[in-house]
């Protein structure tokens, strides 16, 4: 008989950790074991305020009883059906609840399990509409330095964050980056920074270069969220819009993080009067409780696929689990959750407070610059000498220490909390990031 291999079940070795310091981890362990509306409850007992709603996507708070009951349902009722030449009437139905609060020209939508794979579903849609409409040299994809659009290889292709890519082999070819949005001059603004629309312009260069008959498409986050919270500034994304309408090129607005109202509206795309021609989006989606991922685009990219003999598939493209029954049905729950407690409403409420709340950090030992918009907040620090990110972390740590859950990304401490957050838990969050940076070396 085979021996049993399996390790006892608090053993650490066996899971590999995504985007962790594993070794560090597996030292001196921080589990979480539950969660109820702001906070978590650590494996030792103690209340964890959450600064980040999860990674995040728990935008309307933790556990949820709509959500909740609504997966304990659905479970019981249809676990699985194919994705792929059968339906069930749960992924229709979200499709059409999240036309009703995107962008009025979006109208259809393609479910996948994540953010990277609504990525890599919304580039491969905008090469073959270009070929469908026949168009076929349109095969070059424009990102942006510093973006972030998942860990899949057209994600960190067009991505432009150095560590997700250096260890990777050669990527896409065809791809090219536009710079970050990111100036100095722009320190301590609050809002929309004044400076940097013409950094669009470097579109232009790159047309000017290949000839707009190769470009695909132009990818950027609303608001870059995993590198560390750069803001457009003023006018940036129109004049993106309006270069990309001139060239037939199709503007993705990657909004895994803006959607789902963490700038106040819906989506980013709202919040600031553009309309891309396709939005990915995933966590907020269903709350961060099941996987799921999305792709919403207009009926003129879905319509040019819908050609030649019926009974062909259009588009060779789809996961086993694209608009899976339950991750639908918490999909639809917490639209309606979203809907009953107004959080996209409330999140524009208390903006303006949670604006002041971080800039009065302005002065804290080690902070270079704060930046905010909507419930988003970025502390920038300055890096110890020799060892980047190594202070961040350590602010990282001795926060959840105190009872407050922050990320960082390099010396950045970005925040997100959910949208239910009161004033008190601003204040909390606030004051113990002042608490441990000054006691920080
Ligand atoms: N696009 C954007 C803009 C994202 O922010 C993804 C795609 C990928 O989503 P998935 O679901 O495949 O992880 C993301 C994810 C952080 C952090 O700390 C950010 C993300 C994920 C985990 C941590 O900033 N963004």
């Amino acid at each position: 008989m085979a021996l049993d291999r399996t390790p006892p079940p608090n053993d650490l070795n066996a899971f590999w950790m995504p985007f962790t310091a594993n070794r560090q981890f597996k030292k001196a362990p921080r589990m979480f074991v539950a969660a109820e509306g702001m906070y978590y409850t650590t494996s030792d007992g103690r209340q964890v305020l959450d600064g980040t709603a999860g990674l995040w996507c728990c935008n309307a708070g933790h556990k949820r009883p709509r959500i909740v009951e609504a997966i304990q349902r659905q479970a019981a009722e249809l676990d699985y059906a194919p994705a792929f030449q059968m339906g069930h009437p749960l992924a229709f139905e979200l499709a059409n609840r999240l036309i009703g609060i995107a962008p009025e020209n979006m109208d259809h939508v393609f479910f996948a399990n994540s953010g990277s794979e609504s990525v890599e579903t919304a580039l491969k849609i905008a090469i073959a509409w270009h070929r469908a409409r026949g168009e076929g040299s349109r095969t070059r994809l424009i990102g942006r330095e510093r973006g972030y659009h998942g860990v899949n290889f057209g994600g960190i292709s067009v991505g432009g964050i150095v560590n997700n890519r250096r260890m990777f082999g050669s990527l896409l070819t065809g791809v090219d980056h536009l710079p970050n949005t990111h100036l100095p001059e722009n320190a301590w603004t609050k809002g929309q920074p004044a400076h940097g629309a013409h950094l669009a312009d470097e579109l232009e260069r790159i047309v000017a270069l290949h000839g707009a008959e190769t470009i695909a498409a132009c990818i950027v986050e609303p608001v870059a969220g995993s590198t560390g919270v750069l803001l457009p500034p003023k006018g940036y994304l129109e004049r993106l819009r309006e270069i990309c309408t001139r060239h037939g090129i199709l503007l993705i607005f990657d909004e895994v993080i803006t959607g789902f109202g963490r700038l106040g509206s819906p989506f980013a795309a709202q919040h600031m009067d553009v309309l891309p021609d396709m939005i990915t989006c995933a966590k907020g989606l269903t709350n961060g409780v099941i996987p799921m991922g999305a792709v919403l685009t207009t009926a003129e990219i879905h319509d040019a696929f819908m050609q030649g003999p019926e009974h062909l598939i259009e588009l060779f493209h789809g996961y086993t689990y694209s608009g899976n029954p339950i991750a639908s049905a918490a999909g639809i729950a917490t639209l309606e959750t979203y809907r009953e407690d107004a959080l996209f409403e409330r999140c524009a409420e208390i903006a303006p407070y949670w604006q002041e709340a971080l800039h009065s950090l302005k002065g804290t030992r080690h902070v270079i610059d704060i930046r905010n918009m909507g419930l988003i907040g970025a502390i920038e620090l300055e890096p110890l000498a020799g060892a980047p990110t190594k202070r961040a972390f350590s602010a990282f740590l001795e926060a959840y220490e105190k009872g407050v859950l922050i990320r960082t990304t390099g010396d950045i401490i970005a925040l997100s909390p959910p949208l239910i957050v009161e004033k008190p838990q601003i204040d909390r969050i606030v004051e113990t990031i002042g608490t441990v940076l000054t006691a920080l070396d």
